[in-house]
């Protein structure tokens, strides 16, 4: 499907480094609706909600984390960084009691932007397993 279809084409520039439009939302040369933004880390809602809760936490310095497969020793921190950043932004959505955390690594998991993100998605039922 188209999905899988980007991610195949998003992958093959993946190993580049070039910048992702995820730069440009840093930047905020590009708007965004952000839900929480501290030094290290910006969270905003993704353009294409799966949930009525959906968002992006992502590292504003990528430093090599084009995807989490990337991920050596020295990014403990920001990894951390992350997964903490991702409760604060639970925690201001309401949806504390019942959300889910997920990264997509690589084609067959259908990334399709290469800037770490993790999803933060609530505010329904989900399902298990996952598509
Ligand atoms: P993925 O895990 O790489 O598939 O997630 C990328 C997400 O980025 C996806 O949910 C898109 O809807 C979202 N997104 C966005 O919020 N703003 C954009 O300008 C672009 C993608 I391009």
């Amino acid at each position: 499907n188209n999905e899988e279809a980007a991610a195949r084409a998003a992958a093959v520039n993946a190993d580049s480094g070039a910048p992702t439009i995820f730069d440009k939302i840093i930047a905020k040369e590009i708007p965004s609706s952000i839900v929480y933004e501290d030094e290290k880390v910006l969270a905003f809602r993704d353009i294409d909600p799966q949930a009525p809760v959906h968002v992006l936490v992502i590292p504003k310095f990528r430093d090599g984390l084009t995807q989490l497969g990337k991920a050596e020793a020295r990014h403990g921190e920001i990894l951390g960084q992350l997964l903490y950043a991702a409760k604060i932004v639970a925690e201001k959505e309401g949806i504390l009691d019942g959300f889910r955390v997920v990264i997509n690594n690589g084609p067959e998991a259908c990334q399709s932007v290469y800037h770490l993100h993790l999803h933060v998605l609530g505010g329904r039922q989900m399902k298990w397993p996952p598509g």
